[in-house]
């Protein structure tokens, strides 16, 4: 249905609220700075070029990738969908975009990273349209931004300046509940940059399945992967994701969770798991990874040694949710250590003695982590480039408080957890979260550097990921990309009835 008919229909059935087609039209997530220009003109042989002045130039492939990916994203799909009546209908015509990376060194071959300038200027008025960025990441954006424009078919002049208001903004995605076929992850990659998201957490084993095939230790997604041939990532698939990703200005952090959520890895991986006790005798259960053995440590070091070498990116998240003390309870083993160390009953202490050692064992691989908050709570020593990944309450919440004051960099997923769903436009609802709206000096509000939708595996596979996902985390997208007052919800409705329909085109 488009908009005009839903407006028609609105009025027809009396509706009060007055429908309008936001003045931004399609824009999503709304840039920084809108300005209007009233001078129409004609799009008809189009080219999308590099600036003389570029610093970026034929030999920047990711450009020139997004280059042809935009022009057929912008004039193929209006080939296919036949002539439309074009409301640039001005004397002059718009030829070109030049595309202008005025920074020295423009990142081209680099990878994107929490500190990469993702700023841009779009210029569009004639004789020619005009995007400057400092580095690819910006001109990424602005490609999207200007093919906005073209999609919607209603702009002339135009002068746009754009940035985002957080550095990280992510979308998780669980691979281990059920698998994901690699081409519903690069679809989500791409839909993620029509959204500029620019973080893809990738949880990609957990408690059910374990599909990451290791280089180092095969056995694990052999013995503990839903098929150990068809439902896994192999290392050419995983080098695809990421630069699938680093094309599109996105980030690939993975996730490797544990002591807990580690069902699966104890198939491969002898003695890795604590043997649960019933009584006095093992009960063939297992629980989470087992912090006596110095063999656990040995295997993490290998392990997280391949880890840094695969994933580019200069952090690893390592979870640390949800350890269920149970199994550690029940073993003779353990309690014997506990009582050696003096913990007394107090397994957090046992918890964050393996977290330490494994925070120790991935700092030698130079790499910076995520943790999930209970991580924090615990009071385990934290490096201070630590990201505090808040997931517990709703809203941004005391946790965030408590984090920022404690002086680490947070993310926010608590409000956002996208495998949820309720009736109706529950968008809203993700939309309305203000992530600084909680206590704290502004020194604390910097440490806020994003946030993330997740969503979850549990009821999510390749046939319903996509309606699940998109357009509800659009509005996160808003969220974290657009100025703080940027809150109308009409005007967002509006925005993003369009931009749905860009999504499914
Ligand atoms: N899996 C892992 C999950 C969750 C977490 N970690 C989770 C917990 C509660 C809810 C949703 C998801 N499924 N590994 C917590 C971060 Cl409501």
């Amino acid at each position: 249905m488009s908009i005009r008919t839903i407006m028609l229909i609105m009025l027809i059935a009396g509706t009060v609220r007055a429908v309008q087609a936001s003045q931004y039209v399609s824009l999503w997530p709304l840039p920084q700075k809108v300005k209007i220009l009233d001078l129409s003109f004609k799009l008809t042989s189009f080219n999308i070029v590099d600036a003389k002045e570029s610093s970026a130039g034929s030999s920047c492939s990711l450009l020139q990738d997004a280059y042809r990916r935009y022009y057929e994203y912008m004039f193929g799909i209006a080939k296919r969908q036949g002539p439309r009546k074009s409301r640039l209908t001005g004397p002059s015509e718009l030829t070109e975009l030049q595309v202008w990376i005025t920074s020295p060194d423009s990142e081209c071959d680099g990878y994107p990273s929490v500190t990469s300038d993702e700023s841009y200027e779009l210029s569009v008025d004639l004789p020619y349209a005009v995007l400057k960025a400092p580095k690819v990441w910006g001109a990424l954006h602005g490609l999207e931004t200007f093919s906005q424009l073209v999609y919607e078919d209603q702009y002339g002049a135009v002068s746009i300046s754009d940035f985002p208001r957080f550095a990280h903004r992510g979308i998780l995605l669980d691979s281990s509940r059920h698998f994901l076929p690699l081409k519903v992850i690069l679809a989500n990659l791409e839909t993620m940059a029509m959204n500029k998201f620019n973080v893809f957490h990738w949880h990609i084993v957990d408690d059910q399945s374990f599909p990451y095939l290791s280089r180092t230790f095969p056995q694990l997604s052999q013995q503990g992967a839903y098929h150990p041939y068809t439902h896994v990532y192999t290392p050419a698939d995983v080098k695809m994701v990421i630069e699938f990703g680093r094309l599109r200005g996105i980030r690939v952090v993975p996730e490797f969770d544990t002591p807990g959520h580690t069902q699966s890895w104890g198939k491969g991986q002898k003695d890795l798991l604590t043997p649960c006790y019933s009584g006095s005798k093992p009960s063939g259960s297992f629980g989470p990874v087992n912090p006596i053995l110095n063999t656990t440590y040995d295997f993490m070091s290998q392990f997280f040694k391949e880890i840094s070498t695969v994933f580019p990116d200069a952090y690893v998240h390592l979870g640390g949710d949800e350890v269920d003390f149970t199994c550690w309870k029940s073993n003779p083993d353990i309690q014997k250590f506990m009582d050696q160390q003096g913990y007394g009953q107090d397994y957090k202490k046992l918890e964050s003695f393996y977290i330490q050692k494994l925070l120790d064992i991935v700092t030698t691989t130079h790499k910076g982590y995520m943790i999930w908050q209970e991580v924090f709570d615990n009071g385990v020593k934290l490096k201070p480039d630590t990201v505090v990944h808040v997931w517990i309450g709703g809203g941004a919440n005391e946790e965030m408080g408590k984090v920022t004051a404690a002086g680490y960099t947070t993310i926010l997923s608590a409000p956002w957890y996208l495998d949820y769903i309720s009736y109706a436009q529950d968008w809203q609802k993700y939309y309305k979260v203000e992530p600084l709206d909680f206590d704290g000096t502004e020194e604390q509000k910097k440490l806020v550097i994003g946030g993330e939708a997740c969503l979850w595996g549990e009821y999510v596979d390749a046939t319903n990921l996509t309606p699940r996902l998109w357009p509800r985390a659009s509005a996160v997208a808003e969220r974290l990309w657009s100025a703080k007052d940027v809150t109308d919800i009409n005007d967002a409705f509006n925005r993003l009835s369009v931009h749905r329909c860009r999504m499914v085109a």
